[in-house]
């Protein structure tokens, strides 16, 4: 593993041999990793570099105040990168078909604050480090000086997508994560020149009647399991084909009931396609990331998901007892 200066600077002599660089994070990306990608991507295009943030199918609207000038390609087995970033995962596990360009990339850059677990991605150029809250500081921490000195628009444009990356992994300084740490990179990005509210208002707020309606049905599923230690919700196709809306444009519905009394974790289940669930997991105590790598996925030990097939009663019913078993070694 390299530091930061080490990264830095192994970075700009890549970029500068590099005929093709290509940008991205996990599957499913989010706040951190997805506008991670785009502060760099801004970042390189201000030095005269052009890359590309590789995205899979998906609904990527509730980034589109972020997302003015950004360059993005939809993954296909016909692309290379002669540099690759990996941000916000460590893992093959974690990047889907994507996995091919890590292995296809002539350099290989990689980022992250996940514990390594899983099939790991090896490269000399990697820096993880899980004491930061989210990627976007590592990236602000190791190229301070550059964006320091980029010209107002784009100083703007790495800010806006930094401090995004600190509202979605602490959820507006909600989560555990939030530190004395955290507060600094706030109010030195928001030096930047950035307007935290509106981008809270853009990130959080900006959603459709469609879209609060289908939040409003799936808060309506909610249940408690266990002896009322675990609360369990839904959102099923009929809502989304309801509501007009894909279920992807929502940020995790999860974070409505983070706050609720005196249970030890939620679990929120989305249909995706026929018999097809995504799995967020979220628990203060319990070992949730242990529970998604079971099925092949992961995230962090207190907010984790993945993909499990089935019906809903089936899915519903096995998690549970994954669980179970949590609340019992606990
Ligand atoms: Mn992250």
């Amino acid at each position: 593993m390299m530091n930061l200066i080490e990264i830095r600077e192994s970075f700009w002599q890549a970029t500068s041999a590099s005929a093709s660089i290509g940008i991205m994070s996990h599957i499913e990306p989010d706040g951190d990793g997805f506008a991670a990608s785009l502060a760099l991507q801004e970042l390189l295009r201000a030095r005269g570099y052009q890359s590309e943030v590789v995205v899979d199918e998906g609904d990527l609207g509730r980034f589109a105040h972020l997302m003015g000038a950004a360059k993005l390609t939809t993954y296909s087995s016909s692309i290379s990168y002669e540099m690759l970033v990996v941000m916000d995962c460590n893992s093959y596990d974690r990047l889907g078909d994507r996995a091919e360009l890590v292995q296809k990339a002539g350099k290989l850059f990689l980022l992250d604050h996940h514990i390594p677990e899983g099939r790991l991605i090896e490269t000399d150029c990697s820096f993880i480090d899980k004491s930061f809250a989210t990627v976007g500081l590592i990236l602000f921490e190791t190229f301070r000086e550059d964006i320091l000195v980029l010209d107002e628009a784009a100083r703007i444009q790495v800010g806006n997508c930094l401090y995004t990356t600190i509202l979605n992994d602490t959820n507006n300084f909600v989560n555990a994560n939030t530190n004395p740490d955290v507060f600094r990179y706030a109010a030195e990005i928001t030096e930047l020149g950035i307007k935290p509210h509106e981008l809270y208002k853009a990130f959080f707020l900006n959603q459709s009647s469609g879209e609060m309606r289908y939040v409003g049905q799936s808060l309506a599923t909610i249940e408690l399991h266990l002896d009322g230690r675990i609360l369990v919700l839904y959102s099923d196709l009929a809502m989304q084909e309801e509501n007009h809306i894909q279920a992807d444009s929502i940020m995790s519905i999860t974070r409505y009931v983070q706050g609720v009394k005196d249970i030890e974790g939620i679990v929120y289940l989305r249909e995706d396609a026929p018999g097809e669930f995504k799995v967020s997991m979220r628990s203060v105590h319990l070992d949730v990331n242990k529970v998604a790598r079971k099925y092949g996925g992961g995230g962090h030990r207190s907010a984790s998901g993945c993909q499990v097939k089935g019906e809903l009663e089936e899915v519903r019913r096995q998690i549970l007892s994954d669980l179970a078993e949590q609340l019992h070694s606990n």
